[in-house]
Parts: structure tokens; sequence; C-alpha cells
């Protein structure tokens, strides 16, 4: 059996010294040592190498926030995969402990406290002692911070289960990274919903393809991040990490690797559906191979695309396998050409340093023209959102000379509108009278602010805004956080029909938090023929990578690029613009 060094990340050393930070603050540690480690692991999170190249060239002292101390930990972790000062720390300080961090509004000191004082070690125990009026003797607790306590660990059981792509997505991409260094094993891909790209993952279903399974295994269970093993077996392992994040790790042969990618991807729906198709044909599938019914004998898949040939389809992508009628597409070959990255030719809708962006026209039209992006448009917060540092109508028009100016420097790589995103107010109204809206090249319009009005009133809130022939795009439409803020209770059918009368055009933003249109109501606006626009709402030149959420978005709505605006050249975008303006 090959000897198997276990690789870590950038991410997760991060991980790990924040839990130390979490640890130590509830031990009751010095600040300052808890702050060196909150430190390092910001400058890990923010590194722009591989920590383990630093680390051979002997240079890890140099980053920011890594003393001797830290780096003789990181030293330790990269190449034993072990740090003993860690578990020396967890034998004092159970590890539970640090889930009770993620209750708002409690910190590690209260943590601390009820640990020391009644022992409390995780959320179960913490629960039953404020149910039962335990925690209202302590110093400086009362009912009130119990009664908080238990409104936290509701919400908190609310939100968790499932993790935003935004976060798992990035996560998922470190550990295949790792995969892939493993000796004898061949590939590995992301399956379950993550590969589905849902807006939110329960778990994490990796795959990987090696001829023999356990080495992977034994080196997924021990990988310095695993916190817990849930189940170890020779095909199929299931940890939690440091993070909190599920993973399953299932390993195959190469040769079994289709069926088995097939199977994992799910859903379970898609799946059930192509296990019906395949015994009509005579076949039982499974995630091992398809399995002739009549003599038993197999027919093994490496890829996807044998699996699906063997039942007479196309291969279906990923996004698609919800069981929202892509296998009977798939059947009549009428599936969707679904829009790529690649498709991507504009931006509409970010911002700059006027309002709240962390960059200057300059360099967010530079970074957008280096992505090969053809145009741009700045479209910095109206003058109401005082916290986003809204424009008012005069610094609006002083906007205008900097972007004709950057525009001259930058010539025709890239073309530069002026926009804006212009705050729906709670009436309904804009927040720019009508001739100031005129002026601008385009306009964005967004509900950020009393989001909790009732059904009727926010529905025709934004209808009135759907109905302003200035407007061309509603941003964000339902303004949902994920995973915290569901959006408004908005009477979809009537906000389509609204934007079909008035041609407006209706956002998916690709921001992983928002993923506003979701993939759902994105897909009723592409058949009602609403053009849709994809935009990243970028506050810095490196935000406009997030585009990849919103196009997985999109290809879920079995979107096809001639849909979406921000695929089209800048003429037929330019004329559409003008034809709005026409009708005005
Ligand atoms: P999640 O984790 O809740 O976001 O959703 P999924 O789709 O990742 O579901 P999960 O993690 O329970 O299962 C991963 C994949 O395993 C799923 O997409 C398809 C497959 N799978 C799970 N249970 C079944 C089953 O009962 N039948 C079939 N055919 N496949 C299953
Ligand atoms: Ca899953
Ligand atoms: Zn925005």
């Amino acid at each position: 059996m090959p000897k198997l060094t276990t690789r870590y990340t950038n991410q997760s050393l991060a991980e790990t010294f924040r839990l130390i930070a979490d640890l130590l603050e509830i031990k009751g540690e010095v600040i300052y040592k808890t702050l060196a480690y909150r430190k390092a692991a910001d400058s890990l999170t923010n590194l722009g190498r591989d920590i383990n190249e630093v680390a051979k060239e002997g240079t890890l002292t140099e980053l920011p926030g890594v003393g001797k101390a830290i780096a003789e930990k990181i030293s330790e972790l990269l190449t034993t995969g072990k740090l003993d000062f860690l578990n020396k720390l967890a034998e004092e300080v159970p590890l539970s402990l640090a889930d009770l961090l993620q209750i708002q509004g409690l910190g590690p000191k209260k943590v601390g406290l009820f640990w020391r004082e009644l022992s409390i070690t995780n959320l179960d125990e913490l629960k039953t002692s404020a149910e039962t009026g335990k925690l209202r003797h302590l110093p400086g607790m009362g009912a009130k911070s119990e009664e908080k306590i238990l409104a936290g660990i509701a919400a908190l059981a609310r939100r968790s289960g499932r993790t935003p792509l935004g976060i798992a997505w990035p996560f998922a991409q470190d550990l295949l990274a790792w995969l892939r260094t493993l000796p004898g094993v061949t590939a590995a891909e992301a399956a379950g919903s993550l590969r589905r790209m849902r807006d939110t993952v329960g778990d994490l279903d990796i795959l990987a393809a090696a001829e023999d399974s356990e080495p992977v295994m034994q080196a997924f269970v021990e990988r310095p991040d695993v916190i817990e093993i849930i189940g170890h077996g020779p095909t199929k392992s299931s940890v939690e990490f440091a993070n909190r994040l599920h993973a399953q790790l299932w390993v195959h042969p190469p040769a079994r690797f289709g069926t088995a990618l097939q199977y994992a991807t799910g859903s379970k729906d898609h799946n059930v559906r192509l296990r019906e198709l395949a015994l009509n044909l005579g076949y039982s599938l499974s995630e091992h191979a398809l399995k002739r019914t009549n003599d038993e004998s197999e027919l093994t898949c490496a890829t996807e695309e044998e699996v699906y040939a063997a039942l007479g389809l196309p291969w279906v992508a990923p996004e698609l396998r919800e069981d929202r009628g892509e296998v009977q597409a798939a059947k009549a070959g009428t599936l969707p050409t679904l829009i790529t990255v690649n498709d991507r030719l504009a931006e509409l809708h970010c911002h700059s340093n006027w309002s709240d962006g962390k960059a200057t026209i300059r360099e967010m039209a530079a970074g957008a023209a280096q992505r090969g992006l053809k145009l741009i448009v700045i479209s910095d917060h109206s003058q109401s959102l005082g916290i986003a540092n809204g424009l008012s109508v005069e610094r609006l028009q002083q906007q205008r000379a900097e972007i004709d100016a950057v525009q001259a420097e930058l010539g025709n790589s890239i073309r530069i509108l002026q926009g804006s995103e212009v705050e729906i107010k709670a009436d309904g109204t804009l927040d720019y009278p009508d001739d100031v809206l005129a002026e601008l090249d385009l306009v964005v319009a967004s509900l950020h602010t009393s989001l909790g009005q009732p059904r009727q009133q926010v529905t025709q809130r934004l209808i009135s805004a759907i109905q302003n022939p200035h407007v061309d795009i509603i941003g964000h439409p339902t303004g949902r956080m994920i995973p915290d803020r569901e959006g408004a209770d908005l009477d979809m059918d009537a906000v389509l029909a609204a934007a079909v009368k008035s041609g407006v055009a209706l956002e998916i933003n690709a921001h992983p938090s928002r993923l506003d249109l979701n993939d759902i109501y994105a897909r009723r606006a592409a058949e009602l023929g609403i053009p849709l626009s994809i935009n990243t709402d970028a506050h810095a030149p490196q935000h406009f990578d997030l585009i990849s959420f919103g196009i997985a978005t999109a290809r879920r709505a079995w979107v096809t690029p001639e849909q979406v605006i921000n695929c089209w050249d800048v003429d037929k975008i330019m004329g559409w613009l003008e034809n709005r303006r026409r009708d005005v």
C-alpha cells in the first residue's frame, strides 16, 4: 500500500487556527494569544499562494501575522498532518463548545461560564439548561438572556442543515484538488446537490476513481480538518469537518466511474426516472453497472455519457437533473443548449467607490475588460441609500465626467455606460426624479428596504417600478439573502405578468448569497419571454468571477444565451436600450 501524506490547504489551515482561537477564548486565555491565531487565519485565507509552496521555500515567517510559533505549527500540520498543541487543547476544552459560538449574541466568555459552572459542553445541554431556567442564576444572566439563547438556538437550527453553495463550492474544490494528488486516484468529481449547483447543499458528495479504494478512504478520514468520522467503509465514508460541513466520499474503480457518478449526482427523482427507463430497456441500473435483467451480465460505464447513451439519451447536464422534464426532453431531443460562463459579454450591475464599491471606475472597467467583457454599466446606489453612500443628483452628474474620462482612456477595449441602482422606495416611487433617470444609460431598480411589507403592498410596489418606463432591469427581485432572509412576500405571477407587459428585464443576481431570481422563477420568466440579466453586483473587480454561480442558476432554469442580455453583443444591447428609450 503506498504511503499517503495528507495535504493541508490554505483554507483548512485557516479553519484549524480559527478553531484554536475559539477554544482558547472559551478557556479564558489572554486575548493577544487568540488574536494571534485569528490574524494568522486571516492571513492564510487571503494568501494568494499555496501554503505548501511557501513552507517549502522556508519563508513562512515572512507572511503577515505568522511568527515563529505559528510557523512551527503550520510546519507540523503540513508535515505530520497533526498538531500536538490542538490535541492537548481538545483534551482540556471539548471541541463541541466551539459550536455554541455560532449562536447569535453568544460569545466565548459566556460559553466558558456555562461550561465551568454547569458543565455544558454542547447545544443540546445548553438548550435543556435554558429551558429549565438553570442559566438565569449565573452572573450577568437572567430570564431574558435565556429567552435570547433559545431564540438563537432555534434560528441556528433553521439555518443549519443546509450550507450556501458559495461556501460549499470553494471548500469542495480544495478537497477535490487534494484528492487528485493522492496516489492511485485517476479522477475526482463533485456529485449530489453540489454538482447540480443547488443554491444550498445539505452535505458534500464527493466521488473519486481508484482501483484500490482503501488507502484513499484512509487518507480521507485522517485529514486533520476532520473532526468526526461518521462512517468509514471500504467504498464510502462520511465525515464532519472543522467548519461543520458534512461530506461523504465514494470511491469506485475507474471502469465503473460513469454509473457511480451518475448515481451519486442524483437527484433522487431524476434517478428514479432513469431506472424506470432502464427497466423498460431490460437493464437494472445501479451505482455499479447496468445489469441485463435476462442474463445478469453487466455493462460497465467509465463515463456518464456511456450511461445515458445506453439508455438512448444524450448526456444531461447535472444542473437539469431535478426531474423537471429533462428526461422527457432528452428522449425527445429537445434539451436546451444551456448558457455557459463564456457566453457572458457584459456586466450590467456593479458598483464603484462612488457609492459602496471598493474600486475606482477605472479599476472596475479594466477588470471587466481583462475578463473579456465588452460592456460594463456602473450602477452605483441612489441618494436615499445612505448606508451605501448613495449618490445625490449632483454627484451622479459629476460621475458622468469620470466615466467619460475612463472611456477615453480605455478606448475600444470596453464600452462603459452610466447606470444607477435606484432604490424603489417604500411607497413604490423611485429615488430620482424622471428627468434624472432619463439621462442615465441604464436603470436598475431594486428593493433594499421595507422588505417585510404585506404581500399586496410589496407586490404593488415592485410592479410600480416595473411600470416606470425609465426602468430597464429589476435587480435581485425578491431581496432574499441565503441562508438568513427569505425574500419579500411577492405575488410572483402578478410580477411576471407586469414584466411581460412592460418589457423590463429581470435579474438573476449572481452573488451566492442572493441567486435571485432563483432557478424556479427564472425558468418561468424565461418561458414567458422576459429578458433575463445575470449580474455579479460586483463591489470589486474580483467579484466579476462570481458569475459562475449566476450562470449555474440560469442553467438550472433551462436558460439559453439568447435569453440573457449579458450574452448579446454591444450593438444588440445598445439597440435594446434605445428601443426602450424610444418607448418612453
Ligand atoms: P442535499 O445533500 O440534501 O443537498 O441533496 P442531494 O441531492 O445531494 O442528496 P443526498 O446527499 O441525500 O444524496 C446524494 C445523492 O445520492 C443523490 O443526489 C442521489 C443519490 N441518492 C441518495 N439516496 C438515493 C436513493 O434513495 N435512490 C437513488 N437512486 N439515489 C439516491
Ligand atoms: Ca448531498
Ligand atoms: Zn447592487
